[in-house]
């Protein structure tokens, strides 16, 4: 029998930043997956830690580890994880919701109107040193729209407080018409994209909304509709989204996030009615070091009380 020491053995999925390295190195046995899994370790790993962008945390991974019990995600999405495979096995799952919704609602609100009023293409004009050749041409414009909310969750309701003060009509989408939300509720991707003629993309990763955002959806959304996405690539139909850029069956699209990041198709990369980011929605200094220490703070709550503090609703009926 293995005895356990006394600083409980977490192994890393992948590396996080210093700020998040050096609390994980003082407060556990850290290992790490990059280093190879060696035999001996992998049975007295209680808990990992993981990104939501690196690798997929499967059951043959569960497999190789018998005595985890926490699996502590950087990130609020948690679609890297098979969620069901851990309940299963009686293993704890937390991810850092709350602590990035204000900063990833910042991002969407920026990336909408970068969009829109065309601000990242408006630069390259004038560092190109075509200003003095002649005005930038007019833009598209927020003004007059009705913005729809695909998936009114935490981060979700962020944007909308935001999109208040922006002066722009709000509806949603999502499983249930929301008790105490007064916007326009529609059932379905669909019928929101003919409501509207801006569609942000907030719901969560995973097999149950892949290719939501389709051909159809983009259709109904229109040729003056622009899409946001700050959620996941997988969300989005890509090679429909790409299509629909090139024929003006949408006017344009703001995209933080890609079907296989980092890559990101040649066919987007060509278009010049798209802003493209690299999947910074929570990238800033700030907010990461507060998601790193969320994760960190779930491994210690549970190893100390059995109590994590932000369990995923999958696996909070094992979280004490
Ligand atoms: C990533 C994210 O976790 O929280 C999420 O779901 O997608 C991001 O915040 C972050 O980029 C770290 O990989």
């Amino acid at each position: 029998m293995i005895s356990h020491p006394a600083r409980p053995a977490v192994l890393a999925t992948a590396p996080f930043p210093p700020f998040t390295m050096a609390p994980l190195e003082a407060g556990f046995t850290l290992h790490r997956l990059w280093d190879g899994l060696d035999p001996a370790v992998a049975p007295t790993i209680r808990g990992l830690a993981t990104n939501t962008l690196h690798g997929r945390l499967d059951a043959a991974l569960m497999d190789r580890l018998p005595a985890l019990e926490i699996i502590a995600n950087f990130g609020v999405g948690y679609d890297n994880i098979d969620v069901a495979a851990a309940a299963a096995r009686g293993i704890v799952v937390t991810n850092t919701g709350g602590v990035l919704d204000e900063e990833v609602a910042d991002l969407a609100l920026a990336l909408l109107l970068a969009t829109i009023r065309r601000l990242p293409q408006a630069e390259r004009h004038l560092r190109a040193g075509l200003w003095p050749q002649g005005a930038f041409p007019l833009s598209p414009t927020l003004r007059g729209r009705t913005v729809g909310i695909l998936g009114l969750g935490a981060i979700g309701k962020a944007i909308a407080r935001r999109l208040e003060g922006f002066d722009v009509a709000i509806a949603y989408c999502g499983r249930t018409r929301q008790a105490g939300v007064a916007y326009p509720w529609y059932p379905d991707a669909v019928s929101l994209a003919a409501a509207v003629d801006v569609l942000v993309v907030v719901v969560p990763g995973g097999a149950a909304t892949a290719g939501l955002v389709d051909a159809a959806v983009l259709r109904a959304l229109g040729p003056q509709g622009v899409l946001v996405n700050i959620a996941r690539g997988s969300v989005v139909d890509e090679p429909a989204l790409v299509a629909a850029l090139q024929n003006g069956t949408i006017q344009a699209a703001g995209l933080d996030v890609f079907a296989h990041e980092p890559q990101v198709p040649e066919a987007l990369l060509a278009l010049d009615n798209v802003v493209l980011l690299p999947h910074v929605g929570s990238g800033s200094v700030a907010t990461r070091t507060a998601m790193g220490q969320l994760m960190v703070d779930n491994l210690t709550a549970w190893f100390e009380t059995g109590r994590p503090l932000t369990p995923v609703p999958e696996t909070r009926h094992l979280a004490g």
